[in-house]
């Protein structure tokens, strides 16, 4: 599976036919997405194939915060699962608030990343309260017909986050033969994000489905 959900630079470059010569760079992945329970799953490491983002918090090890991330679908759901480590866990106030602490976003986006794309972003996280799943954009609230699930197990010091969006909450549909994809984890150890390690960016730094991933569905 080497190379698989792995972000990696690009460099093109290319003679236009008046003899101009033109260079395109950026980021992109071969990341198939399998239908859920299907044995060619994958499974991101998130410390070896993600970024850790740090905002000034400090380092991140794997004590810290690591873990892995799976998507896959349904006729019905597309399904983010995500077992994270994490040394101290410490959740934000409310569901509108979740990203300042601990929590995971992600984000899909149709076709391939595109500056400008609409966008459909989401966040998940154990608050106080109990599980909560929030929808950032295209419009902010609950995910009508989304589900989740975040479980902390305290004594193994991970959090597993079970999340299912409808195609439609993404903006997608479910023939699409390919999408756009981004998803981050927040770490907070009680003073607020110290940073968050992601798959693909736009989310975290800045809001841009131009650097999401394309992700591609298998049958
Ligand atoms: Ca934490």
């Amino acid at each position: 599976m080497q190379g698989l959900w792995r972000a990696t630079p690009y460099t093109v470059g290319f003679t236009l036919s008046d003899g101009e010569s033109k260079t395109i760079s950026g980021t992109t992945a071969f990341a198939p997405v399998y239908p859920d329970g299907s044995p060619g799953m994958l499974t991101v490491d998130l410390a070896n194939q993600a970024q850790y983002v740090d905002l000034g918090g400090g380092t991140s090890g794997g004590d810290d915060l690591s873990g892995t991330m799976t998507l896959t679908y349904d006729a019905t759901y597309l399904k983010v699962r995500a077992t994270i480590h994490d040394d101290v866990h410490s959740p934000a106030a409310d569901a509108l608030n979740l990203w300042s602490a601990d929590s995971i976003q992600f984000a899909f986006a149709s076709g391939l990343p595109a500056p400008g794309g609409a966008y459909s972003e989401f966040g998940a996280a154990l608050l106080g309260s109990g599980p909560a799943l929030y929808q950032f954009s295209p419009v902010g609230g609950s995910v009508a017909g989304g589900q989740v699930s975040v479980v902390r197990d305290e004594a193994r010091r991970t959090t597993v986050y079970s999340v299912q969006i409808p195609w439609a909450a993404a903006g997608l549909s479910p023939g699409d033969p390919y999408f756009s994809y981004s998803f981050l984890v927040n770490d907070s150890d009680g003073s607020g994000r110290k940073g968050f390690i992601q798959w693909g960016a736009g989310i975290g730094a800045s809001k841009e489905s131009a650097k999401y991933l394309p992700v591609q569905r298998m049958p």
